[in-house]
């Protein structure tokens, strides 16, 4: 049977926010799979970081995925006048930075990449990292649609993202649900380039507190401190954790977690994606907009995922759409740096900016 966190008398909690039944001693682990105590230690805190999990042989794929990603973007800007160089001569850190300085918000342009590259479906299905998921949801898991690439630029308002719990950009048919991320740098992070926080234990009553709309000039919401400690009983001030991690490693947490992310106060890009995984049988969240991605199932180890209907989906233009009610947003989409969804519609609106339809 499944037990529920330490010294939690509710017996209303859904059963994704308590401890899953734990396998025997004598459990042999699939390969990945991560000891006991650091499990429970997910399950306890809300996250829990995980260093050396992956190999650089399945990372730098990825960073050359996210390159050639970079290359797309800087062509088409410069095809249209927007920067004044392609930059083609520098590296990983620093290309993106120098076009945004021509055509600021050539970062979002990047995020708002919508389809899955190669590498990186390699990395989201990776096997072993599956067999981690399995120990949070067990073994039918499909690939949430919310999943993001993040081109953290140096002292970007943009790309800092305020006090939140993930839920709140999601469906409320999904509240109920685990929805755990991986989220995995591309880099050594640490609190000087724009590392996470966590409010450890905030998930614990499973209740999504509310939040606002939107945070500066971003699309984010906003959860506001006093909020967070009345709703979900945390005291921030003893609660906070900031969460360096090394290159290698992952943060895994929950949906129901509070955390932000720091400033990146250095003059590199922070480059980092969040996956999210949910069970097979569960609502995908977003609205009905996008469908989660079948990725494993008890029933069928061999499942083929089937990606190219997953990528047809362009998330962020359906997003926009749902708000507006209309799909073209800018004189040329191509250089449409506005992110806009229905989250916009969930909480109040308290502060608009380009990126507020409603
Ligand atoms: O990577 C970041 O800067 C923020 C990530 C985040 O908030 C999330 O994955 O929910």
């Amino acid at each position: 049977m499944p037990g529920k966190f330490p010294g939690c008398s509710d017996t209303s909690w859904p059963e994704v926010f308590t401890l899953p039944a734990r396998p025997s001693p004598s459990t042999i682990k699939k390969p990945g799979q991560l000891p006991d105590e650091v499990i429970r230690k997910f399950f306890e805190d809300g996250f829990v970081i995980v260093e050396n999990f992956f190999t650089a042989e399945e990372l730098e794929p990825c960073k050359t995925a996210i390159m050639d990603v970079v290359d797309d973007v800087a062509n088409m800007l410069f095809r249209k006048g927007k920067i004044k160089d392609l930059y083609s001569g520098l590296g990983f850190h620093e290309r993106l930075v120098k076009m945004n300085e021509d055509f600021p918000g050539a970062n979002i342009l990047v995020i708002k990449t919508g389809r899955v590259p190669k590498a990186l479906r390699q990395l989201w299905s990776n096997e072993r990292l599956l067999n981690v998921i399995e120990q949070l949801i067990g073994p039918n898991i499909a690939g949430s649609p919310v999943w993001n690439l993040r081109a953290k630029i140096p002292h970007d308002e943009e790309t800092t993202v305020p006090w939140h719990q993930d839920s709140a950009y999601m469906d409320k048919d999904s509240y109920n649900i685990l929805i755990p991320t991986a989220w995995i740098p591309f880099l050594d992070t640490n609190m000087e380039n724009g590392c996470m926080e966590f409010i450890k234990g905030g998930h614990r009553l499973g209740k999504v507190a509310t939040h606002q709309c939107c945070h500066g000039g971003t699309w984010y919401t906003i959860l506001e401190e006093e909020e967070m400690t009345r709703t979900l009983g945390v005291d921030v001030s003893k609660d906070r954790q900031v969460c360096p991690v090394p290159f290698g490693g992952m943060i895994l947490f929950s949906n129901m977690i509070p955390h932000r992310s720091l400033p990146n106060m250095t003059s590199q890009i922070r480059w980092t994606v969040d996956l999210r995984w949910q069970r097979l049988e569960t609502p995908s969240g977003l609205w009905g907009l996008k469908e989660k991605v079948p990725m494993r199932s008890a029933d069928n180890p061999n499942l083929e995922i089937d990606w190219e209907t997953f990528d047809s989906v362009d998330r962020n233009a359906k997003q926009t759409a749902s708000v507006t009610g209309y799909t073209k947003e800018a004189d040329d989409p191509d250089l449409d740096t506005t992110i806009t969804g229905p989250w916009m519609k969930q909480w109040e609106i308290v502060h608009m900016n380009k990126h507020v339809k409603v």
